[in-house]
């Protein structure tokens, strides 16, 4: 079926780098008004005094066309004049905001200080930098990712920038989920009936998607929501393309496989896209799957990719919430 001959909103849910790559094909695919991407929030943290949203900067800096193509987070063409001279201060600097970066994090800062939502402030950026799509938070609260480790609780950004993914980890907590609500809208359009599929991004599922679906609301809007829901395993040939997924799947005692992948997204996805080199993993998967090249080198793969996806779940279909969650698709 030709994926431009359906209409209907698709959202996507997703985290930094891996995630934003298919975001950017679904945005170049589509018609971009129809596309929401809720982003992780987990990751932020407050840095030197600025309010740092790291997988919302990725996503808009990757719509916007300025997002720096070998990093994949902050800006192309960057300085870092600024980190030298805190440097030359005495600052910490384990953290690097480029020069340009930070005028994104100045004006968030101010925003939120001046009691905007990260909800408006992301609004603004995004028409600013000309997106049409629209990019909400998971959340306006504060969501933490925190890493449980052999070392003690690290904060996100410390565990994965500042410790490199170093110490092993033994489990993952999102404080303040529980009293947070969902942004502004993002309940609403899961629940709507002119949604044409919910992708869930190759982002993380433990680091990235997991603080989404940690929001009270979420998971239950995914479960009873009309629109297939569709998830793309960041897991190929049992590596993950980038980070540290397959490192901390392995000391929480999880297989790296796109079998584990299919069931952390049990009862709540319709189908899951894996890579064509695992292929032969799909017998053992009880929803549809859809085995494709799933390895974004260059914008052609990340557009084929989303036309892919979003075919896929053109031919799904929803059963029943409870059948669902049963894993009643065979
Ligand atoms: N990642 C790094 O590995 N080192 C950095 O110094 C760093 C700075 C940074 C600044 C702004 C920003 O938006 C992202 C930044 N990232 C950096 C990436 C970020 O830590 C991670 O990619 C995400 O949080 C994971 O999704």
């Amino acid at each position: 079926m030709n994926a431009h001959t359906h209409s209907g909103h698709v959202l996507a849910l997703c985290g930094g780098i891996g995630g934003a790559k298919l975001v950017l094909g679904l945005y170049r695919m589509l018609d971009p008004q129809q596309l929401t991407v809720v982003v992780n929030t987990g990751d932020d943290f407050e840095h030197l005094g600025l309010k740092i949203s790291p997988d919302l900067d990725t996503v808009l800096y990757t719509l916007g066309g300025v997002a720096d193509p070998e990093r994949g987070w902050g800006r192309a063409q960057e300085t870092w004049e600024s980190m030298a001279a805190l440097r030359q201060l005495g600052s910490e600097a384990w953290f690097q905001l480029g020069d340009r970066d930070l005028a994104m994090h100045v004006m968030r800062t101010e925003w939120l200080r001046a009691g905007k939502s990260l909800t408006e402030f992301a609004a603004h950026a995004g028409g600013r930098l000309r997106i049409s799509a629209q990019i909400l938070p998971m959340t306006d609260a504060g969501v933490r990712t925190i890493i449980e480790t052999a070392e003690g609780d690290l904060p996100f950004q410390h565990y994965f920038v500042r410790r490199r993914c170093e110490p092993a980890v033994t489990a993952i907590r999102f404080d303040g989920a529980k009293e947070a609500q969902p942004a502004p809208g993002v309940t609403e359009l899961i629940g709507s009936q002119n949604l044409r599929a919910i992708v869930i991004c190759p982002s993380n599922p433990y680091l990235s998607v997991d603080p989404i679906l940690a929001v009270p609301g979420i998971r239950q809007a995914l479960a009873t929501s009309t629109a297939p829901v569709v998830a793309v395993s960041p897991i190929i040939g049992g590596q993950a393309v980038k980070g540290p997924t397959v490192k901390i799947m392995a000391e929480l005692g999880i297989a790296a496989t796109t079998q584990t992948i299919a069931a952390h997204y049990r009862g709540l996805i319709d189908g899951l896209v894996i890579d064509e080199s695992d292929a032969n993993d799909r017998a053992q998967i009880d929803v549809p799957v859809l085995a494709t090249r799933t390895m974004m080198k260059d914008i052609a793969d990340r557009e084929r990719l989303a036309r892919d996806v979003a075919a896929f779940a053109d031919t799904l279909t929803r059963p029943p919430e409870a059948e669902r969650a049963r894993g009643g698709h065979r």
